[in-house]
């Protein structure tokens, strides 16, 4: 019997013979393709998928929040008085022992497809930095080669691609020389791809050899993280903490002493940053304890009026926003990301799109209606099977400012703006005359590389041991010392 008759039949007795429908056009390589991708496919996690997500119920496997009860979930709120600044004094210097140590590794999810961006190109490629247009990638390797400077322990940088744009990114750290880390401290790994089904649950194909697969979300880096090995070489490293970030945000401190010191302080399995959100609609989601289990809900599935509900102080009832940054422990990685069990792994959220596919005449259709759905994990979802699962605040002009859209909100031009802001914040502290307009922009465009400083409190430091400091003017660049 020939092999590919072994996945064929499979794929018929799962109800998915229409992926082999053009068989008998195919040549020799092109039903090799067909077939490497059709072995991929884990057909009973499908046909699962379909079942709870698509025909069973309306759900999207999000928390419900209908009969639930969901209350806001307790924070660490950013100091204000000397007790809790003690706290965060404490929390800092726990953090930078377990840095000290080698036990953090920084890991980026950026397997994205950058859509609502339009940029042509891995999302971490996309020149982000006011005056010299630096990419996203090279931001965050400059502020690893701070930490390591100031640590004198180079941190080990793990970056989770996919196929989409998996070449084009090792390419790119390659074409820069790494921006300035050493080779061997970056590793790059592709995540998983689900298949994409109609409401039947059939698996569409995006041409005749090839089935429409999509990445399975920042979730994914979980299973990603054992599959490719990554798991097992951070432990031979000795690393036990994951400090985990998004590649659309510039201002995130990729390794923060702080926030892991807290995390460990508490012996949590699993913690995550928080931005005040002051604006009901923006598109964040915010943490929770839904019938008393801490989680995030997505800023979709959060009924309006809880949304738009207010404290007696007049902030949002549900106010501590979910910006994609958290600290992982490696254990807990490799216990939901290795499970084969479905109740021990996250969970799938369903997402209905347009995918282009063939119809049964092999035919490509391009759809101006959802005709598709896509499975994604989500990466939060791990803090309902976290031990001490804990929230700390951060302040959103320090930390939060992605780059998602091409206009409007959380656009290059508002990222730029407000990167702006902190470097003008930084100049004034250290009692330089920058003339600021209401919002805080300065009136001059100017950036400072993090090789010079990654805080306010470096900033000052290494301002202040300039020998010659520049004249500021505008288009002024403070590098490398
Ligand atoms: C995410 C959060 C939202 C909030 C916001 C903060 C979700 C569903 N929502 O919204 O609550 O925290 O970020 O900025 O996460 N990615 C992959 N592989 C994938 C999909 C995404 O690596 O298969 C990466 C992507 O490259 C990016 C990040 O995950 O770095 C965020 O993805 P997104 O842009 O789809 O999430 P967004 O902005 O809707």
């Amino acid at each position: 019997m020939d092999p590919n008759d072994t996945i064929r039949q499979a794929f018929a007795d799962a109800g998915q013979e229409q992926v082999f429908r053009f068989w008998g056009e195919l040549n020799a390589d092109q039903r090799q393709r067909l077939v490497s991708q059709a072995k991929s496919i884990d057909l009973d996690e499908v046909a699962r998928l379909h079942r709870e997500l698509i025909a069973g119920a309306n759900s999207d496997g999000s928390a419900a929040t209908g009969d639930q009860l969901i209350e806001p979930a307790p924070w660490i709120a950013v100091p204000s008085g000397d007790d809790r600044f003690r706290d965060w004094q404490q929390a800092k210097v726990r953090g930078e022992e377990a840095i000290l140590a080698g036990r953090v590794a920084a890991f980026t999810v950026a397997g994205g497809q950058g859509t609502r961006l339009g940029f042509d190109g891995p999302k971490g490629a996309f020149p982000v930095t006011p005056v010299t247009g630096k990419p996203l990638f090279q931001v965050f390797a400059e502020k690893l080669r701070a930490t390591e400077r100031r640590y004198g322990h180079p941190v080990g940088w793990w970056i989770m691609t996919s196929d989409l744009n998996h070449e084009a990114t090792v390419k790119l750290f390659a074409e820069h020389y790494h921006f300035g880390l050493d080779p061997q401290q970056v590793r790059m790994f592709r995540q998983g791809l689900m298949p994409a089904v109609d409401h039947a649950g059939k698996i569409l194909l995006a041409a005749k050899d090839q089935i429409a697969m999509s990445p399975d979300g920042h979730g994914g880096s979980l299973r990603a993280l054992v599959r490719s090995g990554a798991v097992e070489a951070m432990r031979e490293r000795g690393i036990d903490l994951l400090s985990y970030f998004q590649v659309d945000n510039p201002l995130v401190r990729c390794v923060d002493p702080e926030f892991i010191g807290f995390h460990l302080l508490r012996g949590s399995e699993m913690s995550s940053k928080a931005v005040l959100k002051t604006d009901p609609a923006e598109k964040v989601g915010v943490f929770a304890q839904v019938d008393g289990v801490l989680q995030v809900v997505e800023y979709s599935d959060l009924r309006d009026d809880l949304a738009a509900a207010r404290d007696d102080d007049g902030g949002l009832r549900f106010r501590a926003g979910n910006i994609a940054i958290h600290v992982l422990n490696l254990d807990l990685v490799a216990r939901l990301g290795g499970s084969d069990d479905p109740a021990e792994r996250l969970p799938f959220h369903r997402a209905d799109k347009k995918v282009p596919c063939l119809d049964d005449s092999g035919r490509l259709v391009e759809p101006d209606q959802p005709n598709a759905v896509k499975f994604e994990m989500f990466v939060f979802d791990a803090l309902t099977f976290a031990r001490n699962p804990l929230v700390v605040e951060t302040p959103r002009e320090r930390e939060f400012s992605p780059v998602k859209n091409a206009t409007g909100s959380d656009s290059p031009e508002t990222s730029k703006a407000d990167q702006l802001r902190q470097f003008a914040r930084w100049f004034r502290a250290a009692g330089l005359e920058m003339p600021v307009d209401q919002t805080g922009l300065p009136d001059m465009p100017v950036e400072v590389s993090p090789l010079f400083a990654d805080s306010m409190e470096s900033f000052q430091q290494h301002w202040r041991a300039l020998v010659s400091p520049p004249v500021l003017q505008p288009g002024m660049v403070l590098d490398e010392q």
